[in-house]
This record gives C-alpha cells, structure tokens and sequence, in this order.
C-alpha cells in the first residue's frame, strides 16, 4: 500500500437476487476497503442488459473512491466482494449478482492480461456514462476525452434512475 492515494470511479451492476440491496450492501463493503474511502456514488438506474439479451435488467451505479491500492490490488479487493455476493462465473456476460469493474484510476492507461484501464467498454455504455455524468460531469476518459459528447453517442440505451 502506497501512502499516497489515487482517485478511481468503480462501476456497480447487478442483475441476480435483489440487485438493489446488491448494490448498496456494495457501497458498504467498499468502504471497507483497506486504504480506501468512498467519496460518493451515483443514484441507482435501471438498465437494460447490453451485449446478452436475454437477462433481466440490470441495476447499476458508479462510486468515485480515494484509495492508496495499486490497481491490481484494489481489483483483487473488488473482485473478493464479489465472491462474498455469490458471484459465479460460468460464462460471458451471463447474468450475475455483482460486477465490481474499475473505470478509471487517475490518468492511468494501461494494459495486462487482467486489467486494462479505463475500462475498454466505457465509452460506449450508457449505463456507465450516464451514472459518471451525474457525480462527474467534467470528468475525461483517459484516450477518450470528455464524457458528455460519448454519452451523446449512446441515445438509443434504455434507462431510468430510480428511487429507493
Ligand atoms: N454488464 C455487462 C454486460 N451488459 N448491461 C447492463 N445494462 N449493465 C451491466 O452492468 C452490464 C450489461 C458485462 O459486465
Ligand atoms: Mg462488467
Ligand atoms: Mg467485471
């Protein structure tokens, strides 16, 4: 653990077993995190599922945290909360009861067999751009630029934020 630390957004989905608790019983156990707090975090929304259709809508949201993690050790605590929710991996894109992915971390870009930051997919995603809108409105993907104008791009993806 370094003592200095980075900003990193982290996105939250859900689609299995009360994915609204999923996700906030998530927010929680980020801030567990060794060497990390949540500074804030989106609204929920409601999403349909992209890639693979035929599952259930998804929920999701992103969280903007402080960490002193290098990103491989942050993803490893990510990828334990997910293991506590019961995550099973059988195939892509299947239906799951929690998805912790890291967007972002700083001005990072980088690449290996595990990670690559920002996340490859990001740009394209409503259900992500749409909840980093709403905490970080200024904010730059790394290669990409600014969020507004990709979020413009993804018009045609369905979803509502909701109220719990
Ligand atoms: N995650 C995927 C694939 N498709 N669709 C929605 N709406 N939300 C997700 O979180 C999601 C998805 C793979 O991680
Ligand atoms: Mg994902
Ligand atoms: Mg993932």
């Amino acid at each position: 653990m370094s003592n200095q630390s980075s900003k990193a957004f982290i996105a939250l989905g859900s689609n299995l077993e009360n994915p609204v608790f999923q996700i906030q019983h998530a927010f929680e156990e980020i801030k567990q995190i060794p060497g990390t707090c949540l500074l804030c975090h989106s609204s929920l929304y409601k999403t349909a599922p992209m890639g693979r259709l035929d599952q259930p809508d998804f929920i999701n949201a992103v969280a903007l945290i402080k960490t002193q993690l290098a990103p491989h050790d942050l993803l490893e605590a990510l990828l334990m909360i997910e293991h506590n929710h019961g995550r099973m991996r059988k195939s892509l894109n299947e239906p799951r009861t929690l998805d912790l992915d890291i967007l972002l971390y700083g001005e990072l870009q980088y690449q290996d067999e595990v990670l690559t930051i920002p996340h490859p997919r990001m740009a394209q995603r409503a259900f992500v751009l749409k909840p980093l809108m709403e905490i970080a409105p200024h904010c730059q993907i790394p290669g990409y630029g600014p969020i507004a104008p990709l979020l413009e791009l993804c018009q045609g993806q369905q979803l509502e934020r909701i109220k719990v």
